[in-house]
């Protein structure tokens, strides 16, 4: 249960009363636009955002370019120059009303708007959110008492509590993606608990509230609303539809890890071992690997441990299909020829096939050793004394040692005891 409204209401009743003055005098000098209508078929998708914006009054260059724009200035009747900016993520929605034909720093100027929860028609006591920026320096956030009446929930609007979390209002004056001259841009960040919706979900909306339009310039008392010009409270019915947009369904996949490295002799194969994972939000998807290799790989099913095959006929091997979330481990095994020399890389590309564009490079680095052992090796005991005494004096280990590359190497070598854990000499 929400707590009840506090003083503020008293203090809103007394702004409303100068708003409803502003709204008569409106009325006499815009003309009054009639509202008939059970509902308003408009709605509005709000866009998925990776990038939410900062709520601070200002728009800076592309912060509000993925929203979706309403140019309220399109709608017969309104008479205030102003773009309304939508968007989303998992968390919250994002509105900015950037008012552009509003140049006058007046502070009296206000934004607002109503939500219909649950999309209903139907005024649920302490439900159906407003939220108000601007009215000298004023924030708040109304809910209804179920039968008409909007009363203040929290006022400056609170973040602490319950399902406010994040909750923010911003305005200011400056310039815009959408007009180079100074003015009035609002900014709201609404948590979507407090809303009671998630994203693919949508909730009734109206660009204007109890006491206030949409976007208002007070100096000259241009206003404009949303889904259509109107004039004072309006009814849930005339909302219009807010769509919350979900992430988009994408193909996606991981290759874990992503490269390689390993030595092996020539005339051996070298095992690598790695995960495909259908990171995609779309579907299953099958991935399919083009491999780029002057020694030759062949790629395995490692549970199965049987080659892969092109399971979807596209001339390339695979994965075959794999559901969302679930990943194959697979082996590739790099084929060492007996005369190699020195290394090659691998290219393994490996694509989703719902989404040629993405795909992902793995790289298997292989080299064979530049000085290797090349048995057999001879060892035999030196006595020094004259004439012999039949006790070596040293062991002379001779070795054999193949280089791909000419130049001086050195050898370190050390002689254990029988137990072999004790160092009895090195070299
Ligand atoms: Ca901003
Ligand atoms: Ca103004
Ligand atoms: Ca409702
Ligand atoms: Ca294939």
């Amino acid at each position: 249960m929400r707590p009840r409204p506090s003083s503020n209401l008293l203090r809103l009743k007394r702004a409303v009363l100068s708003g409803l003055i502003v709204a008569i005098l409106m009325i006499s000098t815009e003309g009054f636009l009639i509202n008939t209508g059970a509902h308003f078929p408009t709605s509005i998708d709000s866009r998925w955002t990776t990038s939410p914006p900062l709520i601070d009054g200002n728009m800076t260059s592309l912060e509000w370019s993925d929203a979706t724009v309403v140019n309220l200035t399109s709608i017969p009747g309104n008479k205030l120059a102003s773009y309304l900016l939508v968007k989303n993520d998992a968390r919250y929605l994002y509105l900015c009303y950037d008012a552009i034909g509003d140049d006058s720093f007046d502070m009296l100027d206000t934004a607002s708007m109503a939500f219909d929860t649950d999309h209903d028609g139907i005024e649920t006591a302490g439900r159906e959110d407003q939220f108000i920026a601007g009215f000298r320096v004023y924030s708040a956030h109304l809910i209804s008492d179920g039968s008409g009446n909007w009363t203040v929930h929290d006022s400056p609007v609170n973040d602490s509590l319950p399902n406010h979390t994040g909750l923010a209002v911003a305005y200011g004056f400056g310039q815009s993606d959408f007009a180079s001259n100074v003015h009035r841009i609002y900014e709201f960040r609404i948590p979507l608990p407090l809303l009671g919706v998630s994203p693919g979900d949508a909730i009734g909306f109206l660009a204007g509230s109890q006491y206030f339009a949409g976007v208002l310039d007070y100096s000259d008392f241009t206003q404009s609303t949303w889904p259509r010009r109107f004039l004072g409270p309006q009814s849930l019915d005339k909302f219009g539809t807010l769509n919350i947009n979900a992430a988009p369904d994408i193909a996606d996949l991981l290759v874990d890890p992503l490269e390689q490295w390993n030595i092996g002799e020539p005339g051996t194969s070298i095992d690598y071992v790695f995960t495909v994972m259908n990171e995609g939000t779309m579907a299953p998807d099958v991935f399919d690997f083009n491999v780029s290799s002057i020694w030759n790989v062949t790629l395995y099913d490692l549970l199965l441990g049987t080659p892969l095959t092109d399971t979807d006929s596209d001339g390339l091997n695979d994965t075959g299909s794999l559901d969302l979330g679930v990943g194959k481990a697979i082996l590739a095994r790099v084929d060492i020829p007996p005369t190699a020399t020195g290394s090659t890389i691998a290219l393994l590309n490996v694509s989703s096939s719902l989404d040629l564009a993405v795909h992902l490079l793995g790289r298997l680095y292989t080299e064979i050793p530049i000085a290797r052992f090349t048995p057999p090796h001879n060892d035999y005991g030196i006595d020094l004394d004259s004439p012999p005494d039949g006790l070596y004096d040293y062991l002379r280990v001779e070795i054999s040692v193949a280089v791909e590359v000419s130049g001086a190497y050195s050898f370190e070598g050390y002689l254990y005891d029988q137990s072999k854990t004790r160092v009895i000499a090195n070299a």
